[in-house]
């Protein structure tokens, strides 16, 4: 009897386990997950011989119909088409998208070798293993040190034991790391570069694709100069259809006002310097964040990231400032093309809250490395400034002991053409008057069109011409210089809009200017 149930026992026990292995074969299968039959073709090989199959050669992949419902509903888990993603193989072909000087260029065979490091917060499956394979399959082996993925406590089973078991049989050492709490991409990567080996360092988000050569012009730059930190032309993977389009080399890293990186135009002496040879890498005041090689020594020297930022943003533009004001230089090398799944919306929470995250990164970077410039983004971004931005003793001691420049000197030699005025007469609630007599937020400049007409903000064009206003401090008037004519506040006839009229000095055209220092006017 007793004999009968131990029996009863195993039997069951050997049944669950053999459930459980039904199951995770049928799940990983079904799913297509951890099935090796998605790497079509040999990996590494063919990359470029057009194949078959969903989104291959970069192309869009097309849902069916009947599948739009479901690809609705899963697109909210990442926040990107994810339904599209799992159609794809880990190593679908890419089009090669370099320009063509780029395609034969020469690079030393002694190039320092390169840890990747790459950290995810709730990755999905298919875009974290599709960036690991791109970037085993697209390296020479003899520059990948190894791959690093860290994991910032995600909550996905699948990233747990299966990403361990499955990238165990790759070709190149990659190892699983954890955070013991949810720590933000900042300390992640700190977390990664620090049990890191290689000589370089290369840090890649989650959803990226890294296309033929992508590597050597990157570590080439750093073996010419050990300060250079260089990124690759980030290209556009869709969110919506997975279609990989190739980025301009004719963009570069800026900012604006609210400190928020942007792409700008990059301008006409950088092309110049360059003797318009597009193939030769782009000196950018900053980079996305994003997609960066740099060399581990110097990294650790300009003091790696500040560990007091937390989740995301802020780190991006304070390694840039940092970079440039210390003595090292920021390039896009425009040899070197990575992929990234570009989304309108973030899938994560944000402990604490975005804004509060957001501006306590901002205001460290503000406070450390802007001077008196950080009065734009506090004046721009109304209650930032209550936001605690805790203790930055040790990064502007940093700043100190490595005798980094003014920001002044930043918006001089680096950023030029920055939407922030070097020199400006009257910072107010919403407007700046500059020295170039705008009046100005941002990329934006006070502009008259019509004679007697009302304002507008339109782009900045610096030629003056209907952007240019005369301040009279004695009488407070704003005259456009154009039409002669006073600038007026919104009264009820003109729907409240502000407009241009005669001068007629009463109340109406009267502008008190904060701050206006007579003597750098007249
Ligand atoms: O709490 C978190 N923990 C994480 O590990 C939040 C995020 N992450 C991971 C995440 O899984 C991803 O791999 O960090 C990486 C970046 O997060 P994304 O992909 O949600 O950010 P993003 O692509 O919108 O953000 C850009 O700006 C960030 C500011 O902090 C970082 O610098 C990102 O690396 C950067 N991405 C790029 O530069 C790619 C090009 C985008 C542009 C422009
Ligand atoms: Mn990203």
């Amino acid at each position: 009897m007793r004999r009968f149930a131990y029996c009863k026992v195993v039997l069951a026990t050997s049944l669950v386990w053999v459930m459980l292995d039904m199951f995770i074969l049928l799940y990983f299968s079904e799913c297509n997950k951890c099935d090796d039959k998605r790497e079509r073709g040999l990996p590494g090989r063919d990359v470029l011989r057009p194949r078959e199959g969903p989104g291959e050669g970069g192309k869009p992949v097309v849902i069916s119909k009947e599948n739009q419902e479901k690809m609705k509903e899963m697109f909210k888990i990442n926040q990107f088409n994810l339904m599209a993603s799992e159609m794809i193989a880990f190593n679908r072909t890419l089009p090669d998208v370099r320009l063509e000087g780029c395609k034969n260029k020469l690079y030393p065979d002694d190039l320092p070798r390169t840890s990747v490091v790459i950290v995810f917060h709730n990755e999905a499956w298919s875009t974290l293993l599709r960036t690991v394979r791109s970037v085993i399959d697209r390296s020479p082996k003899s520059l990948l040190e190894e791959v690093v993925l860290v994991d910032d406590a995600s909550e996905r089973d699948f990233l747990k034991r299966p990403l361990e078991q499955y990238v165990r049989r790759m070709e190149v050492p990659v190892r699983v790391v954890r955070m013991e709490q949810r720590s933000g991409l900042i300390r992640a990567r700190l977390k990664g570069a620090s049990l890191s080996t290689g000589q370089v360092i290369t840090f890649l988000d989650a959803h990226c694709e890294c296309t033929i050569g992508w590597l050597e012009p990157l570590l080439a730059r750093i073996k010419l100069d050990r300060k250079t930190v260089v990124c690759p032309i980030i290209d556009v993977i869709s969110d919506d259809t997975f279609e990989y389009m190739a980025g301009s080399d004719m963009t570069y890293g800026g900012f604006n006002w609210k400190l928020n990186f942007r792409w700008y135009p990059v301008p006409q002496r950088e092309m110049d310097r360059r003797k318009g040879d597009r193939t030769l890498p782009v000196r950018t005041p900053t980079m996305a964040g994003g997609l960066f090689s740099i060399d581990r020594d110097y990294f650790k020297e300009i003091g790696t990231y500040d560990a007091g930022m937390d989740i995301w943003g802020g780190e991006n533009l304070e390694i840039s400032f940092r970079i440039w004001q210390c003595g090292g230089t920021l390039e896009i090398v425009t040899c070197s093309h990575v992929g990234h799944v570009f989304r309108k919306a973030t899938p994560y929470t944000f402990p604490g809250g975005t804004g509060q995250i957001i501006n306590k990164n901002n205001r460290r970077l503000a406070e450390v490395w802007m001077d008196q410039f950080k009065n734009f983004f506090y004046i721009i971004s109304p209650g930032v400034t209550k936001v605690d931005y805790g203790d930055i003793t040790s990064r502007s001691s940093l700043r100190q002991k490595l005798q980094c420049k003014p920001f002044s000197w930043y918006l001089e030699n680096v950023y030029p053409d920055s939407q922030i005025p070097r020199h400006y007469y009257s910072l107010g609630e919403v407007f700046s008057y500059t020295a170039n007599k705008e009046i100005r937020t941002d990329d934006l400049c006070l502009d008259v069109s019509k004679l007697s007409g009302p304002v507008m903000m339109l782009k900045c064009h610096h030629l003056k011409g209907n952007q240019l206003w005369e301040y009279d401090p004695m009488k407070l008037t704003l005259i456009h210089v154009n039409s002669n004519q006073c600038l007026d506040k919104a009264s009820e006839e003109d729907s409240q809009v502000p407009s241009v009229r005669d001068c007629t000095h009463t109340r109406s055209q009267q502008w008190l200017l904060r701050n206006v220092t007579l003597p750098e006017i007249f």
